[in-house]
């Protein structure tokens, strides 16, 4: 049999610079500031660190909108400090993912002024230009080439009057789509990837990566998907830019709406696409009409989900773990519960349940003290680009402002992006000066500096479930077993290994997801004698025929 892939047993730690480590002051963190910080990630023992943009931007997005693929944006350093950086994570036996943002450029890109320049220019084909539908005249309203909506409101069209012609815009109007038909922009894309791999980065996490494939036709319709040469240019990617190199690498494609039939696809070694992608399904559970109107989480809804991307992805193929990142709110307020009596146990609970699933988890700064949602009280209060037009569109179609920022308060991106709390200190140890967007007043508590002292924090859990995919085969490659799925309070699940000598290895996984206990029980009485490899309450006791779990209690035992 073929050695296990090394990523199976692998954590992945995502950095958000702007919000992680300011080493001068100015506000916003820096790739200086992230160097002073790495003991905390290695202390933490996570073998990856994934890096939001850092190239020149505008800043239109937070860094993805870039204008020039090989640099750093000044806010954030130098080429020599990425350098430092990089040398730094491997001195310490990790690697390190930069953000490929290659489905749409920054308007101020040279690629994209030169495209703008009329129909005339070299690099017009770069993107995707359209003049106005049939009959209309350019520029008045409904004009637009097709009923296209852009993900941060409005349609997804922005005219321009040099060329009398549309381009696309998927995202911000900052953020003009490339046209991957072109054979050109995708060969200059392969070049600059390999650029920044020859310089010794670690692969890549794709931003929108199953968007960038579109039918040339654009026709109307109204959910953005794969297009139809989706598989050609990942695989032709891989040929260009993966294949050969005897580096270990690791590739993730963000891929919002695939479904786990195409993840199948995507994920097959065998294809050549890439290593794993990161699925959006459990994350829209508590949407409703749209991701700003927010519906409570049905704990059967999310174990269906999750039990489905288990079974599918488990022969072919291979799960990409979260619960947090830069664009979801914080999940101990989402799905946990923040306040000061069950913050802690809620945030091991929610992170047990995850990292003992089959795949490879990824921890989002922050999530590993239990940080929570920001306390945005006004629409000035946010920054996000998404939740800014959100709001002036709803409000402008007569919403009421005061249910609209309630939604954004709930799902703003913004909740995930307040600074790193380091420690109790004015502005968290962040940064000397005045933070780009404020400090979460809880840090007084909620903070590193507290949490390594604390045994039973936060921190120290997530630790210990890292530290336990590298010790125990059976969370990195056991197989998965849901139980219960129809209890509405207890998520449940077996993880079973068969080692080559024949013996087996089980894992039974329990998490309360309610503030009450919860009564639960082993699926047969095999369970008797078992060891407690991990748990989030004091003295969890032994499991009988059934157990009464605290409010939020989580807990893995193993038989062998
Ligand atoms: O996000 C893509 C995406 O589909 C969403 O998660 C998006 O952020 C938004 O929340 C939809 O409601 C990626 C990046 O992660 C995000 O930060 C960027 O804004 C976006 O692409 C454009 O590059």
């Amino acid at each position: 049999p073929s050695p296990e892939a090394w990523w199976k047993s692998a954590v992945v730690y995502q950095i958000y610079p702007r919000s992680f480590a300011d080493s001068d002051g100015d506000g916003v963190g820096d790739l200086r500031g992230i160097i002073e910080r790495l003991d905390h990630l290695a202390a933490l023992g996570v073998d990856v660190l994934w890096l939001s943009p850092v190239y020149p931007s505008p800043q239109d997005d937070n860094g993805y909108d870039i204008s020039d693929y090989q640099d750093i944006d000044p806010t954030f350093g130098t080429l020599a400090d990425f350098d430092d950086l990089l040398a730094a994570v491997h001195a310490r036996s990790m690697k390190l993912v930069m953000d490929l943002v290659v489905n749409h450029t920054s308007d101020e890109h040279p690629w994209f002024t030169e495209s703008r320049q009329g129909p005339d220019s070299p690099k017009r084909d770069w993107y995707w230009w359209r003049p106005a539908r049939d009959g209309a005249r350019s520029g008045t309203p409904g004009a637009e080439p097709n009923n296209w909506r852009s993900f941060f409101s409005g349609s997804a069209w922005e005219y321009d009057e040099s060329g009398d012609a549309y381009y696309l815009h998927l995202f911000s109007r900052k953020q003009p789509d490339l046209n991957w038909e072109n054979p050109e922009v995708r060969s200059a894309v392969h070049r600059m990837m390999n650029w920044w791999l020859d310089r010794g980065v670690d692969g890549f996490r794709m931003d929108v990566i199953n968007l960038i494939s579109k039918d040339p036709a654009l026709a109307d319709r109204t959910h953005h998907g794969a297009g139809p040469r989706i598989h050609e240019f990942l695989q032709e990617m891989h040929r260009e830019v993966f294949a050969g190199r005897p580096e270990r690498l690791l590739t993730v494609g963000e891929m919002p709406g695939v479904t786990v039939e195409e993840a199948r696809l995507f994920t097959d070694p065998k294809r050549a696409e890439v290593d794993m992608v990161f699925q959006f399904e459990h994350v829209g559970l508590d949407h409703g009409d749209g991701k700003f109107d927010v519906t409570p989480l049905n704990l059967l809804d999310l174990k269906a989900s999750l039990g489905r991307w288990q079974d599918g992805l488990a022969g072919t193929g291979w799960n990409s773990l979260y619960w947090n990142n830069h664009d979801q709110p914080r999940v101990v307020s989402r799905f946990g519960d923040d306040g000061p009596a069950h913050r802690v146990r809620s945030a091991t609970m929610l992170a047990t349940v995850l990292h003992l699933h089959r795949g490879t988890p990824y921890v989002y700064q922050g999530e590993e003290l239990g940080m929570t949602n920001a306390l945005f009280t006004s629409i000035g209060d946010f920054r996000d680009i998404e939740s800014l037009n959100h709001y002036a569109e709803a409000v402008d179609g007569g919403a009421d402002p005061a249910r609209v920022l309630a939604g954004l308060r709930a799902m703003g991106r913004d909740n995930a992006r307040t600074p790193m709390q380091w420690d109790a200190s004015p502005h968290a140890g962040f940064t000397t000066g005045t933070p780009w967007i404020p400090v979460n007043p809880n840090h007084t508590e909620v903070n590193a500096a507290a949490a390594y002292d604390d045994p039973a924090s936060v921190f120290h859990h997530y630790r210990r479930l890292i530290e336990l995919r590298h010790s125990e085969p059976a969370v990195a490659y056991g197989d998965f077993t849901m139980l219960l799925p129809d209890d509405p309070r207890v998520y449940a699940f077996t993880r079973r290994l068969v080692a080559a000598d024949g013996t087996a290895t089980e894992l039974l996984v329990l998490g309360n997801f309610t503030g009450r206990p919860a009564e639960a029980g082993p699926p047969d009485d095999g369970w008797r004698d078992t060891e407690l490899l991990i748990g989030n309450v004091p003295d969890p006791g032994r499991l009988g025929t059934t157990v009464t779990l605290a409010p939020w209690e989580a807990r893995v035992h193993r038989r062998r």
